[in-house]
């Protein structure tokens, strides 16, 4: 094997090469006992690193190209400082939480450390080229949760293999990106894990996921985690043949030096030229610090377990290796050490001083400010806070608010500055945890300027679905970078044939069949989105988003915000529900979906003209958004428009449907047709309803239109068919606390939603479920008869 190595380069510089990388594993190493003792001293809150793990990660570092992806996770910090992504400083940046995203590249301080990404894109939003480029997606901490995205990055290049069929400038050359993936040997127990798994086999695609087997998911062993105790040999079925596609699957030991370098690159060739998955099960790692800075693995592992794993500790195998094979001498490996460890030392020393250096400054600021207000008990605070050695922005802010308390009985100018101060700490330090959980660059879509929907005067009505496909049409003409893809949504062109006949003209990469895997279906999007493509994600029914929302809420909704604006993903999940029949295909889980995806757009049209309008729009911008189209609007009559694919929704804005002065009534989707009826009945019962249809959730009525309607009626019928307390309770939050409506308030605000309990089958079930017109019409009636029983008496 080391013949293998040595065989085609000098002596020289194979010492060299296998010098540079002990150092890189002797400093990833010294860095991760720094970091630990960081941690226990106080000065960090918690740390996880990839000690036992630097191995493995040098070959990979190597089979790692330009242009390729790494999908991974917290233990990775020695592949990313092969790669040169990751600087010691940077990672006790992280350590230390530090804000500024120069110091802290990967979440200016949001994540915890050991989360690794590259940027994307630059400050105006723009995608940066990623073929010249070392590239990673942000990690998340969820187990497995890397997965699916990884299918995503790993689809990319067999779409842009295709040949002329995606616009690859910037992302691809030929479809050459391996996608990266790495997880530790207990998350493979996820189900993420094996669906994303067969995913990539069924879609041959060039995808190496690696495992880091260290024979524990922090304290329970891997008896208890993978059948037969081992994820290759339960993945054995898994194995391509002579005759079959499927994976190739490699067991490598995470301490041999030369075999790692072999398999790494074997398996990046496999992927890279063949496209064919990859799976490396590197077994017998180690870990020398235990789990995380949590607890101690001595709690649960035997003292031989203990013993061995300090025999087999990579680095030092690999040292013995290097002192076996004679490439270098006891000296050198010491003097490196020593190198090393001081280097360690300094990067701790100089992220811990540049993490405190701002944050001493902005002290130093209120001390002033404190000292000039006069007051003793203030300025023993102020002497209390300069002193402090673990000063941070907790104790800046608490202090000057509770010096304001203390100061509001004496006003005086230096308070009147400590008030201003304060407010202007605010606004300067909020946004450097609060920032970019939406995109807010130039390349959002709420910049995309509106465009109305136009019609010829003899305009044909036809059903909704119609309109949505030969919407879809002009796009997919248009957009060279578009792709759909789903259960049932290519041959039928999706169970409501929105797309019908599309993939016969696209091609089926571009209208594309996926099997039932809701997960993978929006990772794989996720992955196709990072790398350029404008995928549309379709979830067939919104109650099945469910099977996706983990990924939805833990990787989509949080990526912008996670990477502090240096990633974004335009993913469209196109999906369709509230009202059709029974349990799980009349679903409309709002109140969920907007706590769990604050980050994604969510957007409601009431019929199909206005959802082709949505994708206009959204397609122009680069937002995540789920898009939620009515289930029973495919086959009502809508106009169509004669400006298809050109029309465009502003996103976040409502539609007043029907002026009205007694009260507003506000809904979406479904209900709001029957939200129009009953206004039509209320008008004959002497009530006169305003209807605004909100259609855009996230972002919320941006113009504040239903306040203004307010204000007219000063009476608020809010109407959904989520559970109660559900939708209705967002929407009703963001009117009194965002819009300020209640002062304008002459009656109770009032919400009509659905039954506690999931939608009963058939047209009996549905009328006892969910709100029916006669619903309606008898919650705005009793507002006014509560305003005026004369005018309008008891109904009942
Ligand atoms: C979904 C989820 N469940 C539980 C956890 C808590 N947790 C964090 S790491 C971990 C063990 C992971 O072990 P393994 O995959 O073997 O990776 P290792 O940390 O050993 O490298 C667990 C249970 C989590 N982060 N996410």
């Amino acid at each position: 094997m080391i013949h293998e190595l040595t065989s085609e380069i000098s002596f020289t510089s194979f010492k060299e090469e296998v010098l540079k990388d002990y150092k890189i594993v002797c400093l990833s190493r010294a860095v991760s006992l720094l970091g630990r003792k960081e941690v226990l001293t106080g000065k960090a809150k918690f740390g996880i690193f990839g000690d036992g793990k630097e191995l493995p990660q040098i070959a990979m570092a190597k089979a790692f190209q330009k242009g390729d992806f790494r999908s991974g996770y917290y233990r990775d910090q020695t592949f990313m400082m092969a790669i040169d992504s990751l600087t010691p400083q940077q990672l006790f940046a992280g350590l230390y939480a530090h804000t500024d995203p120069d110091q802290e590249p990967m979440s200016s301080g949001r994540q915890m450390g050991g989360h690794y990404n590259t940027d994307l894109i630059d400050k105006n939003g723009s995608w940066l080229s990623q073929t010249d480029r070392y590239n990673s997606s942000s990690d998340v901490s969820c187990t497995a949760a890397q997965m699916p995205r990884l299918v995503g990055l790993a689809m990319a290049s067999k779409l842009y293999r295709t040949e002329g069929v995606f616009d690859n400038v910037k992302f691809s050359v030929n479809g050459n990106e391996v996608a990266w993936g790495t997880i530790g040997n207990a998350s493979t127990s996820e189900g993420l894990f094996f669906e994303s798994i067969n995913a990539a086999g069924v879609h041959q695609i060039p995808m190496v996921i690696s495992v880091w087997d260290d024979d524990y998911g922090i304290s329970v062993d891997n008896s208890f985690q993978t059948v037969k105790g081992s994820i290759s040999e339960a993945l054995a079925g898994f194995q391509r043949s002579k005759t079959k596609t499927g994976f190739e699957i490699f067991t490598v030991q995470g301490w041999d030096y030369p075999n790692l370098i072999h398999t790494f690159q074997k398996a990046g060739e496999i992927a890279r030229t063949h496209h064919v998955p990859v799976l490396i099960h590197v077994t017998e790692l180690t870990q020398p610090q235990g789990h995380s800075t949590s607890g101690s693995h001595e709690r649960y592992k035997s003292e031989e377990r203990l013993e061995w794993e300090k025999q087999n500790d990579c680095n030092r195998r690999f040292r013995t290796w290097i002192l076996d094979s004679k490439i270098a001498t006891e000296t050198e490996l010491i003097e490196i050490e020593k190198s090393t460890q001081q280097k360690a030392m300094q990067a701790k020393n100089d992220a811990w001083e540049a993490s405190l250096q701002p944050i001493r400054k902005e002290a130093q600021q209120l001390v002033e400010c404190l000292i000039a207000c006069q007051n003793q008990d203030l300025v023993k605070e102020a002497n209390r806070l300069i002193k402090d050695k673990s000063i941070n922005r907790k104790k800046i802010a608490s202090l000057a608010r509770k010096s304001i308390r203390i100061m509001r009985t004496n006003p005086s100018p230096q308070t009147e500055e400590l008030q201003s101060w304060t407010k202007r700490y605010f606004e300067q330090i909020q946004p450097k945890f609060s920032s970019n959980l939406y995109n807010e660059t130039q390349t959002s879509s709420l910049q995309v300027d509106p465009v109305n929907a136009s019609y010829d005067d003899d305009a044909k009505e036809v059903d909704g679905r119609i309109i949505l496909r030969d919407n879809f049409k002009v796009l997919f003409n248009k957009n060279n970078k578009l792709l759909v893809f789903g259960e049932d949504t290519g041959k039928i062109g999706d169970v409501n044939q929105g797309l019908e006949g599309l993939q016969s003209i696209f091609g089926v990469e571009r209208v594309a069949d996926r099997g039932i895997r809701e997960a993978t279906i929006v990772g794989e999007g996720i992955g196709m989105a990072l790398r350029g493509l404008r995928p549309i994600a379709e979830i067939q029914y919104l109650d099945y988003v469910l099977y996706a929302l983990q990924i939805m809420s833990d990787d989509l909704a949080t990526l912008h915000y996670r990477t502090n604006g240096k990633q974004v993903c335009p993913l469209i999940i196109r999906t369709r529900g509230h009202r059709l029949e029974g349990i799980w295909h009349s679903g409309s889980p709002m109140g969920g979906l907007l706590n769990n995806l604050r980050g994604v757009f969510i957007l409601v049209p009431r019929d199909m003209t206005q959802a082709a309008g949505m994708y206009n729009t959204l397609l122009e911008g680069d937002d995540p958004a789920l898009v939620i189209e009515s289930l029973n609007g495919y086959r009502l009559k809508e106009k169509l428009p004669n400006n298809l694919g050109e029309f465009r929704v502003p996103i976040g804005t409502t539609e007043t449907m029907r002026k009205g002065k007694d009260i507003t009534l506000v809904s979406y989707g479904s209900t709001l047709r029957i939200a129009l009826e009953a206004a039509e009945e209320l008008q004959k019962l002497g009530v006169d309803i305003e209807v605004i249809d909100i259609q855009s959730l996230i972002p919320f009525d941006l113009k504040n239109d239903i306040r203004k309607s307010v204000e007219k009626t000063n009476r608020l019928l809010i109407v959904d068919e989520d559970v109660p307390g559900g939708g209705t309770a967002y929407i009703l939050n963001e009117l009194l606390e965002k819009q300020s409506i209640f002062p304008l308030l002459d009656s109770k605000p009032n919400t009509l939603s659905a039954k506690a309990h999931r939608p009963a089958y058939g047209s009996d079930g549905d009328y006892f479920s969910k709100p029916s017109l006669d619903d309606v019409i008898e919650a705005a009636y009793e507002m006014m008869h509560e305003f005026d029983p004369k005018q309008f008496p008891k109904l009942s």
